[in-house]
């Protein structure tokens, strides 16, 4: 009697298991359609949490008679997923199920959370950050897992960069095809996961075009900015320099007209700025070689100059024993000599940091990327006159915004204000310099 009671067709419910702390996690797939034979174990749905995707399974052999649940729709625990007719015998996993179920509906087994995967060991994450878990089903997983790849490295092509199957096999296609290199060392400071191929459509199909090659300046820079700006963690920091005394020395400093003599720029103080600090906060002075610190003892300041042919950084070098009238004088002829491509590479090494200034160009502030192995740079935009209040009213006041690009492997934040306060202290007070 028990037996056939057992083969029997029966309708049972299948709810949302217990899942842990998750509440609210919405539906990011629904595997089945009503009609559907499903063997004990098949996926039913899945569900996303910010740090893991559930499939739900079948807990039993049998037919989907309705689904109650929608992509997008949020469930939690007990919440119904859908109705199934099912026959044969119950397994003990099912018949446990059922008896831990008060209310009568079968609860099945748990779901299987796409997460038992550890962090691979080049990419620290802290412990459940959604770093940690690659973005696959747990079926993705297990292949991953056969097949012996590290899914952290893979892809996903899927929705939300979902890793699929595919995404798996291409994967072992592409690493079949790659030339066997050097393995990087697990100490190698950064890990860059393998990005997907630049996007090419045919722009001439939407409108006019015209291709011309990348100069030889573009294309150096170009592989330069995109390393340092993929391997530096960037952090950048604003402030702004109270200018009116030191631009009024400046005027003083430069020729009247008809006079020969260099012009000086604000480049030129910000250069002597830099040195100062670059000698109070010594750990700016610094690259990193061979998993070491190479702390440097000279002060060769670079700048970025905008030329024909794209931007190049030419280095001033020994600025610490240089005045401002000097550096003016060795940036402009450095500037002309990048101009017209004639930079020696000597010229375009060796520097400790780089000043990148806009103030003769436009904007009221940006971003510049770390020149490495450099660990800092400084942006600079143009100064303006604004209001400032003293107290008792606003006074017109000659205001240079600042922005220092720093490596927080090298530095952290509180050093990196203190850093650009000096800077800034210094650009405000050129008496400063001479110290
Ligand atoms: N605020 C207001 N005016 C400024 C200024 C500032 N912060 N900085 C310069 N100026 C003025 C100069 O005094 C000069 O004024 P005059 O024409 O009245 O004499 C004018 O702007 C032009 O200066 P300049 O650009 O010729 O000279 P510079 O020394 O300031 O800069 C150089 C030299 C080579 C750095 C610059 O020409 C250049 O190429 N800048 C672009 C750098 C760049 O592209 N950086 C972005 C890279 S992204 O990181």
């Amino acid at each position: 009697m028990d037996d056939m009671s057992l083969t029997m067709a029966e309708p049972i419910d299948v709810l949302v298991p217990d899942i842990g702390d998750f509440k609210q996690i919405p539906v990011i797939s629904v595997l089945v359609t009503p009609g559907a034979a499903v063997a004990e174990g098949d996926p039913l749905v899945e569900l996303e949490s910010d740090k893991a995707t559930m499939e739900v399974p079948a807990p039993r052999s049998g037919t989907v008679t309705s689904i109650h649940v929608a992509i997008g729709d949020r469930l939690s625990q007990g919440d119904r997923i859908l109705a199934m007719s099912v026959t044969g015998k119950a397994t003990p996993l099912a018949e446990q199920a059922q008896k831990q179920s008060s209310t009568g509906p079968t609860r099945m087994a748990p779901p299987s959370p796409s997460s038992p995967m550890p962090p691979p060991p080049f990419k620290p994450a802290s412990p459940g950050s959604a770093a940690a878990v690659a973005y696959a089903s747990p079926t993705v997983h297990q292949l991953a897992r056969e097949l012996g790849i590290d899914i952290a490295a893979v892809t996903g092509t899927g929705p939300h960069a979902r890793i699929l199957r595919e995404d798996l096999l291409a994967f072992v296609k592409r690493s079949l095809k790659a030339p066997a290199g050097p393995t990087p060392p697990l100490s190698a400071p950064t890990f860059i996961a393998e990005l997907p191929p630049w996007p090419e459509p045919d722009h001439s199909k939407f409108g006019a075009v015209d291709v011309r090659d990348l100069t030889r300046v573009q294309k150096l820079s170009a592989a330069n900015l995109a390393r340092n700006w993929l391997t530096i963690p960037h952090v950048t920091n604003f402030d702004k320099a109270d200018i009116t005394e030191t631009e009024q020395f400046r005027k003083l400093l430069n020729p009247k007209p008809g006079e020969d003599g260099v012009k000086v720029t604000m480049l030129a103080f910000l250069i002597k700025a830099a040195v100062s600090a670059l000698k109070a906060y010594p750990r700016f002075n610094v690259s990193f070689a061979g998993g070491r610190i190479v702390a440097k003892h000279y002060y060769n300041i670079g700048f970025a100059a905008d030329t024909a042919e794209g931007l190049v950084v030419a280095v001033i070098p020994d600025c610490d024993r240089k005045g401002v009238v000097e550096i003016a004088a060795e940036a402009r002829r450095l500037a002309e000599k990048a101009r017209a491509g004639k930079l020696s590479p000597r010229e375009m090494s060796g520097g400790c940091f780089t000043v990148s200034s806009l103030g003769g160009v436009g904007g009221t502030g940006f971003t510049p990327i770390i020149n490495a192995p450099e660990v800092a740079i400084l942006g600079a935009a143009p100064a303006e006159m604004m209001p400032v209040w003293n107290g008792a009213e606003f006074i017109p006041r000659l205001i240079l915004p600042l922005s220092l690009s720093w490596d927080h492997r090298a530095v952290d934040g509180a050093m990196a204000a203190r850093f650009l306060g000096h800077i800034a202290s210094c650009a405000e007070d050129s008496r400063k310099l001479m110290l």
